[in-house]
């Protein structure tokens, strides 16, 4: 089985991440051939920084390896390393429409907090799928906010295979069942996101313990005493998935845990599930961000490899299209 998933470099990584993506990348290479992609080519569809972007990209490997990635069993890469990407997101252009990019929630969401909208920030999702269709993937584990670009994919995925004749297999995303959809701590209807949400309620995966403690003190919480899992407990709710997040255990066996006592104690216990979920990954980030070398080493393992095995997939699509190879 094919495993793909893309995560992008820019910005400090979150909780939300860790929940949507980091566990599930580690849990699903062991279902078979997996392949994991720095996507820095979709960061530069909003604004950044050059220099920034450059250390990002390295802390971005040393974390999926810090959060369980094997790199040599897995293939880990940067998208940019592999240019069959952005050859590929050019011909699937063709097979898009400018109705279903417009439709994208995302970029609606995305495009009124910034001042330039960028081409690329509408044309993302086909550079995704692109990236998905290039390794002939079977299944794609990302948060639920990635559901509508992965409709799409298949949407696009299927209009290729009928004009042209059949080329991709149809990939499937995987959600987590619990986690899928970390909120915000402050505005627990709001995801936690790197661009969207707020300062104080988005924990990053290297703050240090003090600071995890000072947002989950802080985290909104919502009227009632009960520790219960609800639609109309939107804070409380979140908090509970983040601790079974954190520390394996279900929702069930959490809501009975604190039965009876109030949100104070729940909400410092919460703190200490998720600063003992990310000491260790923040030790082992330290290690193997200490050596560039051999960052940079692996890094060209993984393209390498990606490149490799995208080749042919690629090839077939200048093939089936209609244009001249040379042999
Ligand atoms: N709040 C979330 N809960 C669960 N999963 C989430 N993911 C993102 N937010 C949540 C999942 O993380 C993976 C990587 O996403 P990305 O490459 O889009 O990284 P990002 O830009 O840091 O993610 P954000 O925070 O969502 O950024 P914005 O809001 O700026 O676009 C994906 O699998 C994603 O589903």
């Amino acid at each position: 089985m094919r495993i793909f998933s893309g995560i992008q470099p820019t910005g400090a990584k979150h909780l939300g991440n860790y929940a949507g993506g980091f566990r599930q990348y580690a849990a699903t290479q062991e279902q078979g051939e997996a392949f994991f992609c720095i996507v820095d080519l979709h960061s530069v569809s909003v604004p950044y920084d050059p220099a920034d972007l450059r250390e990002r990209t390295l802390d971005l490997f040393a974390l999926l390896v810090a959060t369980g990635l094997d790199p040599d069993r897995s293939t880990v890469f940067a998208q940019s390393h592999v240019s069959a990407h952005a050859e590929a997101s050019w011909l699937l252009s063709s097979v898009t429409s400018f109705g279903e990019l417009r439709r994208m929630t995302q970029f609606k969401e995305k495009s009124e907090s910034q001042e330039f909208v960028s081409a690329g920030l509408f044309t993302y999702p086909v550079l995704q799928a692109g990236d998905i269709l290039l390794y002939q993937t079977d299944i794609v584990p990302v948060g639920i906010d990635q559901r509508q670009h992965l409709e799409l994919t298949r949407d696009v995925a299927e209009r290729f295979n009928s004009r042209y004749g059949e080329t991709f297999r149809l990939p499937s995303g995987v959600y987590p069942e619990i986690g899928a959809k970390i909120m915000d701590l402050q505005e627990p209807e709001k995801k936690m996101s790197t661009t969207g949400g707020t300062e104080q309620g988005t924990v990053y995966l290297l703050d240090s313990p003090d600071v995890v403690r000072r947002k989950f003190k802080v985290a909104v919480t919502d009227s009632g005493r009960e520790i219960r899992h609800a639609e109309d407990k939107p804070g409380i709710s979140n908090l509970i998935e983040i601790m079974t997040v954190s520390t394996g255990d279900s929702i069930d066996g959490v809501q009975s845990r604190y039965d009876g006592q109030g949100y104070g104690a729940f909400k410092s216990e919460t703190a200490e599930s998720v600063i003992a979920l990310l000491e260790p990954i923040q030790a082992r980030f330290r290690e193997i961000r200490d050596d560039p070398g051999e960052l940079r080493r692996l890094l060209a393992l993984g393209a390498e490899k990606a490149a490799e095995v995208s080749r042919p997939t690629l090839e077939s699509m200048y093939e089936r299209m209609g244009f001249v190879r040379l042999g």
